[in-house]
């Protein structure tokens, strides 16, 4: 077993690696930007080192800081939690070729996933359903005949995209050419990579994903499905729970099926998550995240697992600890994620000093939160502050559980999310379950969005 891991992160997922890590008797190392020195993730850490100033690519994007960082401190494992450097297969090669173990896939995987139609070229080889389309487009002319071969609408989307950048919806052979150009300019813009491939769009479709789980001897397991449907227009998940409601149970076991189908034909190792759309009962690999995703508690809290100190396991060369038992939900768990921004202001991140932070309690209430009353939210970073979740033995109980928590929550001196959480928490159509990817742009739904 590893005796000290450098968490290249910041923020809650930080601070839940450092626990993970703790409660396993493994060291911990914290780098951190100027603009965090007082973060709880540094006062929490064995040891911690400042790797730059507050902007993301001099400090937690900075890879020869980080490296040095681990070897001065002698690190054997970097922890990279989401975002940042956590899907950088260079930077995982970069770990390896200096002995230090990468906590996650390997190089090869990760950027074999990152390319999104590389991606699912292999899916559709392995056979898991994808949706229609064409893969990468060489001209306007080429996509104009493979729209016309699929049928409108169809999606542009950009290979080094995810999470809907680069990506352009296209009615009619009419606003095609314009579709193209901006898509392309988008992902040029984002990463430096403007090529494209287009497919069927799927209409109002749900966004389930689910947990597999892979160790070094070829098992591989999943853990369920997330629904994660309620989404921001920014393509921002605001609430996300499992098991996924009003999913009938062949769809279920077909998505189980298909996401270990889709792990074992890249022999994939430690993390990761199949992204799906379902669209009644047809079901479409969309992309998989080579990570551990922001709401893997809610995985946790159903089935009664530590993720995080699974993946160190695996990554030390363990097998699987999961036993048949850890491997059947138990509970439905719901996620809602706080973040200091301004609902009414298109979700605009809203940057400041926390005056008042009062977190809820209870013993089936989760905080994973780093601030504190007095903390400045400062403006480099992502906008999420806190993320509540509750675990109950229904959905319903679920849903009162966590209207209980959000009622106890305060957080003042900036906009947040509680109060969209709250009428969502609230919602005769949330009640209902099984709501589409339009859900909170439905009209009039929420005045705030
Ligand atoms: C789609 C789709 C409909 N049809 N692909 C959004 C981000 C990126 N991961 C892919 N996305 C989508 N791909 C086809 N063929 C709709 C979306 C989509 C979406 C997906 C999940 C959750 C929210 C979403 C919001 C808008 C669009």
């Amino acid at each position: 077993m590893f005796k000290k891991i450098l968490i290249a992160n910041r923020g809650e997922i930080a601070l839940r690696i450092v626990r993970a890590a703790r409660d396993m008797g493994i060291l911990t190392v914290a780098v951190f930007s100027e603009a965090d020195r007082d973060a709880a993730h540094v006062r929490l850490a064995d040891q911690a080192f400042c790797i730059g100033p507050g902007p993301v690519a001099r400090s937690y994007l900075n890879i020869p800081n980080i490296l040095s960082a681990a070897l001065i401190a002698g690190a054997d494992a970097i922890h990279p939690g989401y975002g940042f450097l956590a899907e950088n297969a260079r930077f995982a090669e970069i770990c390896a070729d200096h002995d230090i173990t990468f906590i996650g896939p390997t190089p090869e995987v990760i950027a074999k996933m990152g390319d999104k139609a590389t991606a699912k070229r292999v899916m559709a080889e392995a056979h898991v359903p994808t949706t229609p389309g064409a893969g990468i487009l060489d001209t306007l002319e080429e996509a104009e005949r493979a729209a016309e071969r699929i049928g409108y609408p169809v999606l542009l989307k950009a290979t080094a995209g995810g999470g809907g950048k680069g990506m352009r919806e296209v009615r009619s052979v009419s606003e095609l050419a314009t579709a193209y150009q901006t898509a392309q300019a988008e992902a040029e813009a984002n990463f430096k990579d403007g090529r494209l491939y287009l497919e069927k769009l799927i209409e109002r479709p749900r966004h389930i994903e689910v947990q597999v789980f892979g160790d070094r001897f070829g098992r591989v397991v999943h853990l369920g499905e997330r629904d994660c449907s309620v989404q921001k227009p920014s393509h921002q998940k605001l609430v996300e729970e499992a098991p996924a409601p009003q999913l009938p149970s062949a769809v279920r076991e077909r998505l189980h099926a298909m996401a270990v189908a889709a792990a074992k034909a890249v022999n994939y190792t430690n993390a990761g998550t199949i992204e799906f759309l379902v669209s009644g009962n047809d079901v479409y690999f969309m992309e998989m995240n080579t990570r551990i995703q922001v709401e893997h508690p809610v995985t946790e809290m159903a089935y009664g697992v530590d993720l995080v100190a699974e993946q160190i396991r695996v990554a030390a060369g363990e097998p699987l600890s999961f036993t048949e038992e850890d491997l059947r939900p138990k509970r439905h768990a719901i996620e809602v994620r706080i973040n200091a921004e301004d609902a009414h202001k298109n979700f605009a991140p809203a940057a400041g000093v926390l005056s008042r932070v009062v977190f809820p309690g209870g013993p089936a209430v989760r905080v994973d939160s780093h601030v504190t009353a007095g903390d400045i939210v400062p403006p480099y970073y992502d906008s999420m502050i806190a993320k509540i979740i509750v675990a109950a033995p229904t959905r319903e109980d679920a849903i009162l559980c966590m209207q209980r928590a959000l009622a106890e929550t305060e957080i003042e001196g900036v906009h947040t999310t509680i109060d969209i959480c709250r009428e969502i928490m609230a919602d005769p159509v949330f009640a209902d379950g099984g709501v589409a990817i339009d859900y909170l742009q439905r009209p009039h739904a929420f005045a705030s969005v």
